[in-house]
């Protein structure tokens, strides 16, 4: 009788340290998820901005770095670092109304001879808007291609330019070719 009851003890301490173990499991996997989620959160607070740095231009919920000094034209890989060095990404035209208040900020400034990268590319084969600090990629959805463009001309054209010799209007271009870049960050 007392073996059995021996026993039975025995096996409910197992038992219970079973359960212990997995609740101290499951309470450890909860622990990591907050920690991953909360990581999130501060790198978002970290990147994202709400107001503009000195040498960017606002308009509407955005900055916008032109960056025109003839030394600065880069290939469309090495402007796209440049503009993540200012926490921000190539530009992302996303509506007429900010296409039409790029071209004419170009005009103001005397710079509409210029061509500049923006973060437009078909680099992974559907043409997209390139993500950088707080700002996700995400599908083209406006477009104002110049008419014939993309055309891909030189085979290897995966890059989209405001392109000077057309008004402004897009281009797809050799990611190669070293031009002037356009930086912008989204508000929060
Ligand atoms: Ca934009
Ligand atoms: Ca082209």
């Amino acid at each position: 009788m007392q073996r059995k009851i021996e026993s039975m003890l025995i096996q409910m301490a197992v038992m219970l340290t079973l359960l212990h173990l997995s609740m101290s499991a499951k309470n450890c996997c909860k622990d990591i998820k907050s920690i991953k989620s909360d990581i999130e959160t501060l790198k978002k607070s970290v990147q994202c901005q709400s107001s503009c740095p000195t040498y960017f231009t606002r308009h509407l919920d955005s900055c916008y770095l032109f960056v025109t000094m003839p030394n600065a034209a880069a290939t469309w890989s090495d402007a796209s670092y440049y503009c993540s060095t200012h926490n921000a990404h190539l530009v992302a035209i996303e509506t007429e109304a900010e296409h039409t208040y790029i071209v004419g900020k170009l005009h103001s400034d005397g710079k509409s001879g210029l061509y500049f990268w923006t973060g437009g590319n078909d680099l992974t084969g559907e043409w997209q808007w390139s993500g950088g600090p707080c700002f996700e990629t995400k599908p083209m959805e406006f477009t104002k291609w110049h008419p014939g463009q993309p055309d891909e001309a030189s085979g290897n054209e995966n890059c989209m330019d405001l392109h000077a010799k057309w008004s402004l209007n897009w281009n797809d271009f050799n990611c190669d070719h070293k031009i002037q870049s356009i930086c912008e960050i989204n508000l929060i």
